[in-house]
């Protein structure tokens, strides 16, 4: 594992799922101070300077981390399981949104809908191939579509975050097909 990996991997527990295993308190909206998280960096040995982290945010495979516009808070684009309301204004989806999962799940999926399990929302994609790999994660992959033309229609609110992830809270079974 490389050290932007290794921080990388920090930062998402820090910043959506555990911020007191870095001492850091989250604003309502998910932002934690650089100078804190460039603190936990250093105490976790990690990083040191905000140079680095800066890299890392910027070279980041999925974008998964943003800055504030006076670069003194940082916080995760997706992904929390803590409380938080990251703000993002509601949109119209694309006719088509796409679920990667593994087959074990399909069961209480056709049940239950999508659910969001320990997270804030249940995380679409808006191509095919991110799918595959977001449900190669855990096996074999199997793409789900979604309509979220019809959803959208049918009053269900969706949010994209800023590197593209679409945010809604529960998928129906009705909306779901299997690719
Ligand atoms: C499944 C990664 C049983 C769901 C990825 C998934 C993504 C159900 C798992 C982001 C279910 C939840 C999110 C139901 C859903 N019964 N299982 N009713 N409803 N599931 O990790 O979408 O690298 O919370 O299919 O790339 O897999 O971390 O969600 O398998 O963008 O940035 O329950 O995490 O991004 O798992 O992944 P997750 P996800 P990062």
């Amino acid at each position: 594992m490389t050290d932007a990996v290794r921080i990388s991997k920090a930062l998402s527990l820090w910043l959506r799922h555990a911020p007191e295993k870095a001492a850091l308190r989250l604003s309502d909206d998910g932002w934690a101070p650089v100078d804190a998280v460039l603190a936990a960096l250093a105490r976790a040995r990690l990083a040191q300077d905000f140079e680095t982290l800066l890299d890392v945010v910027e070279r980041n495979d999925k974008q998964r981390f943003e800055f504030s516009a006076d670069l003194e808070c940082i916080r995760a684009r997706q992904g929390h399981s803590v409380k938080v309301a990251l703000g993002l204004a509601p949109c119209a989806p694309p006719d088509m949104l796409y679920h990667g999962t593994v087959a074990r799940f399909l069961e209480p999926i056709f049940a239950q809908g999508l659910l969001r399990m320990r997270r804030t929302h249940v995380h679409l994609s808006p191509d095919e191939e991110t799918a595959l790999k977001v449900g190669a994660r855990r096996g074999a992959p199997v793409i789900l579509t979604i309509d979220a033309r019809a959803m959208h229609a049918e009053g269900h609110v969706f949010c994209v975050s800023g590197n593209g992830v679409w945010l809604t809270e529960h998928v129906p079974p009705r909306y779901l097909n299997r690719r």
